[in-house]
């Protein structure tokens, strides 16, 4: 079941100059940080919320390392903006083939490797009315729940 939101994925040319903006305008803090080589970007989680599945929202910075990745592509017809959106459930496989019986293109056969080990696929936006779709399972951690930011301890 997709039971949140689980990020907003931004694009953007200059990350450290994106999370000042983000937190110099609003007060987000960088939760954490990463480069997905297989996915071509660098990429901050800033968490702006939990959820009452345990979860947690954020939104996901981008900027491409490669041209001929997905954001570098789309930024060079579109520029900065929202480049995709997730939503988040307990069992990406399961939800993914729904969607797939249903007639979208799911884009990858079984979830690659997402934001702090999370596991993710895409939905065709042709096939989502323009709006690029993300399925993310949330990495499972010891104490059963998302890593919590440092100011909710
Ligand atoms: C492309 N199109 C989009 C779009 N990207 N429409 C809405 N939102 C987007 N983000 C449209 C594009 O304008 C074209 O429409 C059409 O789709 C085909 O696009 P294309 O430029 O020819 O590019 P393709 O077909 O080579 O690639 C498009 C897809 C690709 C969606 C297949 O971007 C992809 O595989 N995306 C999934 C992976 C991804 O996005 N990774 C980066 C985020 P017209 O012009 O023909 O009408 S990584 C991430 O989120 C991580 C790591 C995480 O969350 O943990
Ligand atoms: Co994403």
């Amino acid at each position: 079941m997709l039971s949140r939101i689980d990020h907003i994925g931004i694009a953007c040319f200059d990350l450290d100059a994106t999370v000042a903006f983000y937190h110099d305008t609003y007060g987000f803090e960088v939760f954490h940080s990463e480069v997905n080589e297989e996915q071509g970007v660098l990429e901050a989680m800033l968490r702006i919320n939990g959820t009452d599945d345990g979860g947690a929202s954020y939104l996901q910075l981008l900027q491409p390392i490669r041209d001929d990745s997905p954001v570098g592509k789309w930024m060079a017809k579109n520029g900065e903006g929202v480049h995709h959106i997730a939503f988040g459930t307990a069992d990406v496989d399961a939800d993914a083939e729904a969607v797939r019986a249903k007639g979208v293109r799911v884009l990858y056969d079984t979830p690659r490797r997402g934001s702090m080990d999370s596991r993710i696929t895409f939905l065709h936006p042709k096939d989502c009315h323009g709006v690029l779709t993300e399925l993310v399972t949330a990495a499972p951690t010891p104490g059963g729940e998302e890593p919590r930011s440092p100011e909710s301890h």
